[in-house]
């Protein structure tokens, strides 16, 4: 895959583009589901692959804020690139991209500059200056510009599920605590990424549990607790119990997230982390003591270790 982000190369038009454009944020089942029909309709007619994306979010850029992102712009082209796209092209939505016109878009960009043949979107897509151009739109300008227009159904979350996979839900489950039920939405379990850094150094000394404390990398947190996760780093990976929250046994208050990776002594400050979340155990609570404290943190890992058997 070829990542373009700077719109003044994009080295197009690319011959028989079959494009799909959005945000992505999250690169769930629904978004794999469109970059496969792009991938297959590119093949059909032995055209180019290209999947469109804005950076920052068009929300945040608008100054409205937006959402907390589920992913990351590194972890969203990682995912996008594993998918088998031809070009990612990312673009840098700023207030001046969005003001062109949404039939201006289609005419000097999606036209001139990528050469679309053909454009993949859902049903709800909406793009240009207001949001004007919707799918009503998209398709007048399909019959007069001559390009071809699929739009093809929601993706639900299972052959029979009903609900429709969406990020809004995603960012609801993680903030819920309720990880377990991501893969479905996903495809894959919802990871949190970070750096190690220097704790307080009371994990090992005192609890004789040592963490791993994470500087977050992403957005979107999940709901304090404790947590059976799946810890890749550069020694490997592991398994792992994470605690997300204040430590309330102790009285410094300070938010944490940290992860006893199991089996493990290396040291692996100032490297990166990715956290794969399984499942949420239970919640924070504050001990009368370190050996209370210890004692539910052998219960948590002995659970911990059923639960990730598959892994
Ligand atoms: N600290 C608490 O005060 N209450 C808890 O319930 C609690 N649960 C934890 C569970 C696990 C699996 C881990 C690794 C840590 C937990 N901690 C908890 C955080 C603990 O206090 C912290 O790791 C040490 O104080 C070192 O910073
Ligand atoms: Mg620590």
């Amino acid at each position: 895959m070829e990542l373009i982000e700077d719109i003044d190369r994009i080295g197009g038009p690319f011959p028989k583009a079959v494009v799909t454009i959005g945000n992505f944020d999250g690169v769930h089942k629904g978004h794999q589901s469109l970059f496969h029909q792009v991938i297959e309709r590119a093949e059909e007619i032995n055209g180019t692959s290209v999947v469109i994306t804005f950076e920052p979010h068009p929300l945040r850029a608008l100054g409205y804020g937006g959402p907390s992102l589920i992913t990351r712009k590194d972890q969203k082209i990682e995912l996008i690139s594993a998918v088998g796209i031809d070009k990612l092209i990312c673009i840098p939505f700023t207030k001046e991209f969005a003001s062109i016109t949404a039939a201006d878009f289609i005419e000097k960009f999606l036209i001139e500059k990528i050469g679309m043949h053909t454009i993949i979107v859902g049903p709800d897509y909406t793009f240009g200056k207001n949001r004007k151009g919707d799918i009503f739109f998209l398709k007048k300008q399909a019959d007069i510009k001559d390009f071809e227009l699929i739009v093809p159904d929601w993706i639900r979350d299972s052959e029979k599920g009903k609900e429709r996979i969406s990020s809004t839900r995603i960012r609801e489950l993680v903030m819920e605590g309720k990880v377990h039920e991501t893969p479905k939405f996903l495809g894959r379990y919802y990871q949190i990424r970070g750096k190690v850094v220097k704790g307080r150094e009371r994990g090992g000394s005192q609890l004789g549990f040592p963490t791993a404390n994470i500087k977050l990398h992403d957005e979107l947190c999940p709901k304090m607790g404790v947590y059976a996760v799946m810890v890749e780093c550069v020694a490997g990976k592991f398994k792992g119990v994470a605690n997300i929250g204040y430590s309330p046994t102790f009285d410094d208050h300070i938010f944490t997230i940290e992860v006893h990776i199991l089996d493990f002594s290396e040291d692996i400050y100032n490297t990166r982390i990715r956290v794969n979340m399984i499942r949420r155990l239970r919640d924070e609570k504050k001990f009368s003591g370190i050996d209370e404290l210890s004692n539910q943190i052998k219960t948590d890992i002995e659970k911990a270790r059923t639960i990730l058997l598959r892994f």
